[in-house]
C-alpha cells in the first residue's frame, strides 16, 4: 500500500469530520494456500496476505459517538451511540467496524468512541477476506489509540467473536489472524487450537513460479447457511467420535475413525476431509520447510480441492472450471480457497505458463457463459500495521 493512498485515505477523513485523523491504519485480505474448514476443528492452516488491503483513518472521541464513513459504498456517514451497539442489530457493512468496536468493549477494553474513514481494495464476496480486513483496521486502530496494548492474535479473536456475535457468521479464527499476524514474503502457518503460528518463508518468485487468484466473480456470504450447516456436521462428527474437536482424530486413525460413524455418510464425509486436510498442511509445511523443491506442494493443493469438492462439496461449477483448466494447461497445482461456494480458486504455475493459463481460464469462462473471472498475482504481503 503506497503512502499515497494514505494520504488520500486521511484527507478525505478531514473533509468528512473536520479535522486530520489521529492516523491511518492498513490491513490485508487473505488468501489461504491450503487448510479449508480446519480452522473451527482446531485444526491448522496456511494463509498468507494479500498486497490488497483496508485502510481507516480514525480519530478517537471521548463522547460515546462512533461515526462511520466508507470510500466504497455511497451511504453517508453513520453515527452510532456506542451503549446502543446490539449483536446482530445491523445487516450492512457497518456491522463489521461496529462488531469490532462492540467487541472491544464487551471484552472490558475502555473504547469511548472514534470517528472512521474508510477505503477498501479487498474484493468483496470474493473469499478473500474483505469483512475481516474492515474488522482488523478498525480494532487495530483503537488498539493504538486507546493503548490498549493487545497483540495481534488477541485482536484476532476479538474480530472473530465480532463476527460470529454482532455479524452473526459462525466463522473459524483463519482470517482474523491472517490479517492481524501475517508477514511480507511468508505464509503463516497457523494452529488454531491454540493461535501458536510459524512464519514459513514462501517466495514463489525466487524459483521462477507464481500464484494466481482466479476470482470467479460468483458471490458468497458466510451467514448464509451452507457453510454453519458444514461446521456443525464436524461438531457432530466430534461428538459422535467422542473428541473435542476433529483435529485430535489422528491420520493413521481416520479409516477406524470412519468405521466407527457407521452409515452416516455425509459426517463421514466432513470427518475426512478435515482430518486429511490437516495432514495436507503438514505435509506442505514440511516440503515448504525442507528447502527442497516447492513445485512438489503443486498435486497437495490439487488432492485439497477434490477433497472440498467431493467430500466437503462447497465447491461450484466455476471454482472446479478453473481448477480443470488451469491444471490442462499446465498448472503446478491449483484449488479452491476461502469458505467455498464461489468467490476464488489459486493456481500455482511456472512463471513462462502464466499467460497461456489466464487465457485458457477466461476462454473456458466465456465458452460456459460464466461472468469474466478477475484474475492476478498474490505476493505475500505484510499484515495489519499503522500507515501514518
Ligand atoms: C471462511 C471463514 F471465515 C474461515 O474461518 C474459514 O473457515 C474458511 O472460510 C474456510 O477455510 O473464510
Amino acid at each position: 500500500m503506497s503512502e499515497a493512498v494514505a494520504e488520500t485515505v486521511a484527507a478525505r477523513f478531514s473533509e468528512l469530520y473536520g479535522a486530520e485523523p489521529h492516523g491511518v491504519w492498513a490491513a490485508p485480505g487473505r488468501v489461504n494456500l491450503i487448510g479449508e474448514h480446519t480452522d473451527y476443528n482446531d485444526g491448522f492452516v496456511m494463509p498468507f496476505a494479500l498486497p490488497h488491503t483496508a485502510v481507516a483513518a480514525v480519530s478517537r472521541r471521548e463522547d460515546g459517538v462512533l461515526r462511520l464513513h466508507s470510500a466504497d459504498v455511497r451511504d453517508g456517514v453513520s453515527e452510532l451511540r456506542l451503549d446502543d451497539l446490539t449483536p446482530e442489530s445491523d445487516k450492512n457493512w457497518t456491522a463489521y467496524p461496529a462488531g469490532a468496536v462492540w467487541a472491544l468493549r464487551e471484552a472490558g477494553h475502555a473504547v469511548t468512541g472514534a470517528d472512521i474513514h474508510l477505503a477498501s481494495t479487498v474484493p468483496s464476496g470474493a473469499g478473500l477476506s474483505s469483512s475481516a480486513a474492515l474488522e482488523v483496521v478498525v480494532a487495530l486502530a483503537l488498539n493504538d489509540l486507546f493503548s490498549l496494548g493487545l497483540r495481534g492474535w488477541q485482536l484476532a479473536r476479538l474480530c472473530q467473536r465480532a463476527e460470529n456475535v454482532y455479524v452473526g457468521a459462525p466463522v473459524g479464527i483463519m482470517d482474523q489472524t491472517a490479517s492481524a499476524c501475517c508477514e511480507a514474503g511468508h505464509a503463516l502457518f497457523l494452529d488454531t487450537r491454540d493461535l501458536s503460528q510459524k512464519q514459513i518463508p514462501f517466495d514463489l518468485a525466487a524459483e521462477g513460479m507464481r500464484l494466481l487468484v482466479v476470482d470467479t466473480q460468483v458471490k458468497h456470504s458466510h451467514s448464509e447457511g451452507e457453510y454453519g450447516k458444514r461446521r456443525a456436521g464436524c461438531e457432530k462428527g466430534a461428538a459422535l467420535l467422542g473428541v473435542n474437536a476433529l483435529r485430535d482424530i489422528a491420520y493413521d486413525d481416520l479409516d477406524a475413525a470412519l468405521a466407527r460413524l457407521g452409515d452416516d455418510e455425509e459426517v463421514r464425509r466432513l470427518v475426512r476431509h478435515v482430518v486429511t486436510e490437516d495432514e495436507r498442511v503438514e505435509r506442505v509445511v514440511s516440503l515448504l520447510e525442507s528447502g527442497d523443491d516447492t513445485r512438489a506442494i503443486g498435486p497437495i493443493l490439487v488432492e485439497g480441492h477434490t477433497s472440498l469438492r467431493d467430500d466437503f462439496r462447497i465447491s461450484c461449477p466455476e471454482l472446479d472450471l478453473v481448477v480443470d483448466t488451469a491444471l490442462a494447461s499446465g498448472a503446478l497445482g491449483a484449488r479452491m480457497t476461502g469458505g467455498g461456494f464461489g468467490g476464488s480458486a489459486i493456481v500455482l504455475a511456472e512463471e513462462t505458463d502464466v499467460d497461456a493459463i489466464t487465457k485458457a481460464v477466461t476462454e473456458a469462462f466465456a465458452a460456459a457463459g460464466f461472468t469474466t473471472p478477475r484474475v492476478f498475482e498474490a505476493v505475500p504481503s505484510a499484515g495489519a500495521r499503522r500507515v501514518r
